[in-house]
């Protein structure tokens, strides 16, 4: 087995990257741990993950991974995007909602970018994006943006009603596809 810390505070991630991990990549097994980390606020998802992963790896000397998400709205320019967990946070998606009050263009990007972390100090970043739409209100049980983002591929349900199936299309899932990839191909004998 090749074990793979997954750095983060929240549980939701650590629920669908186990789940995911273990389908596409059965040799990986992924260790969440909750470690303070001195996030920057950078202006992509990118850096910030690669950023974080860094100041994970000195800590550790494990091969380690982070992951940071964020949703764009092309009517606000792709905000919340990096600023998201804060948004989230403070105006949530009754917030979000309120900004999109009349807005016709509900355009909207999900993306993850995950920051990976080889034994040898290695860093690459796989990123996934998902397409979709602000809902006009909230639909379905779910964490964070999911009962309001409604992935094109979908069927018209938002990330939140779509349940287990959120994984089989997930930005997430698409950004974990590449990291199995890569980590398959250098795992394998
Ligand atoms: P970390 O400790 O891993 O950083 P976090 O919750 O702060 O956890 P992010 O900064 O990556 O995570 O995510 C920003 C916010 O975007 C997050 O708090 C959620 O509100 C939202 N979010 C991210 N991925 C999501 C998803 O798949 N579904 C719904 N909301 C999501």
């Amino acid at each position: 087995m090749y074990e793979l810390i997954f750095v983060t505070s929240n549980p939701h991630k650590v629920r669908e990257v186990k789940e995911i991990v273990e389908r596409l990549a059965p040799k990986v097994n992924v260790k969440a741990l909750n470690l303070e980390l001195k996030e920057r606020q950078l202006d992509s998802v990118e850096e910030i993950a690669e950023e974080a992963v860094k100041e994970a790896f000195k800590l550790l000397g494990k091969p380690v991974m982070v992951e940071d998400a964020g949703m764009f709205i092309d009517a606000l320019n792709g905000f919340p995007g990096p600023y998201s967990s804060y948004v989230f946070k403070t105006i949530g998606n009754k917030g979000i909602l309120r900004l999109m009050e009349g807005i016709e263009n509900r355009k909207a990007t999900f993306k993850s970018a995950i920051a990976f972390c080889s034994q040898e100090g290695l860093t690459l970043i796989f990123t996934g994006t998902v397409k979709g739409e602000i809902s006009l209100e909230e639909r379905g049980e779910g964490w964070g943006f999911d009962p309001i983002f409604i992935p094109e591929e979908g069927g018209g349900k938002t990330y939140a009603e779509l349940g287990p199936l959120k994984n089989e299309i997930s930005h997430r899932r698409r950004a974990l596809e590449k990291l199995a990839t890569w980590l398959s191909s250098t795992l394998s004998p």
